[in-house]
């Protein structure tokens, strides 16, 4: 009988114990085989975004600002269908942030992002959409929202091939299209020289990019293709041919010049070693010889 209470005693402690244990567990957000692993984390990707708003050009734009910013960005796709947000949904948060036009070359990539942010990052006179607020405050981020929740998810999110209309694509679309729409005088792509189809008719740059430059606006078009040792892709490829006819149909200059992948890097690491000057005479040097090569 003794032995009979002390085991029920034993149990009881144990039991409260275990739940003791799993309450902590839930509230510090340690993860047990019990507890079921939310897949939101809607904090963490709030304060990414404010994190990188606030520290974008040191303390501007100011912290209410970003609040603002971040109301008009989740209203975008919060306690939606994340296969059904338009383009035009991002309208608002766009209308927030604008980008302003300066004195920088525009600098567009398709399928050579690394590249290029290597290429651009130390220097400011090439800009990418990477570096305005909204590009570099979502830059490499996945979000999406969900019908019936207020909350921001970042996995389980749909993607390209799931559906079009998905939340980050969708913001792309909207930012590239207000980014094309800013470009002026001569414009600058990086293509990936070591694909079949450098010019993709599927890709942000051809379908939504190109289609917004204008003459006299954009005059004239570089194309950089990025090729490593081997690649036997170059500027007369096919889809070349069909960027550079769209490009002059609308009055605007066009050249193609074929730069290797390890030359653009020793250009990017020289930006670091280097003095500016120097830097600019190797950029206007790759720049200067695109023009003369088709
Ligand atoms: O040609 P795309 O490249 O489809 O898009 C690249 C162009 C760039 O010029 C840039 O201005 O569109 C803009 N852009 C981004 N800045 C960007 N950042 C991340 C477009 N897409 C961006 N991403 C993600 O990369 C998006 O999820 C998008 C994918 C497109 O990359 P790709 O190399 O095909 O779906």
């Amino acid at each position: 009988m003794e032995c009979g209470r002390r085991i029920v005693i034993i149990a009881v402690i144990a039991t409260v114990l275990v739940v003791v244990i799993i309450c902590i567990a839930i509230c510090t957000g340690i993860p047990t085989p019990l507890a079921v692993t939310p897949s939101q984390t809607d904090d963490d990707f709030k304060d990414t975004f404010m994190e990188r708003c606030q520290k974008f050009n040191g303390s501007k734009p100011s912290r209410a600002n970003c609040q603002t910013i971040w109301d008009k960005f989740q209203q975008a796709y919060v306690n939606k269908d994340p296969c059904e947000v338009p383009t035009e949904a991002y309208d608002p948060v766009i209308a927030e942030a604008p980008m302003e036009s300066a004195h920088y070359r525009f600098m567009f990539w398709s399928k050579t992002k690394d590249v290029v942010h290597e290429f651009t990052g130390k220097n400011n006179c090439f800009m990418t959409l990477e570096k305005f607020l909204l590009g570099s405050v979502l830059d490499d981020l996945v979000w999406c929202g969900k019908k019936g929740s207020n909350e921001t998810f970042t996995t389980g999110c749909p993607n390209g091939t799931e559906c079009v209309k998905n939340p980050v694509r969708s913001f792309w679309n909207r930012s590239s299209a207000a980014f094309a729409e800013l470009a002026w005088g001569n414009v600058t792509v990086m293509l990936n020289g070591s694909l079949q189809t450098p010019f993709d008719n599927e890709s942000i740059f051809a379908s939504v990019e190109l289609k917004r430059f204008e003459f006299p606006r954009v005059t004239h078009l570089a194309v950089v293709l990025v090729t490593q040792k081997n690649s036997e892709t170059n500027c007369s490829n096919e889809s070349l041919q069909k960027l550079k006819k769209e490009v002059l149909d609308k009055g605007i200059g066009y050249n193609c010049s074929a730069v290797t992948e390890s030359h653009l890097k020793a250009c990017a690491s020289d930006t670091v070693k280097l003095s500016h000057w120097r830097f600019f005479t190797i950029t206007s040097t790759i720049l200067f010889f695109s023009f003369y090569q088709t």
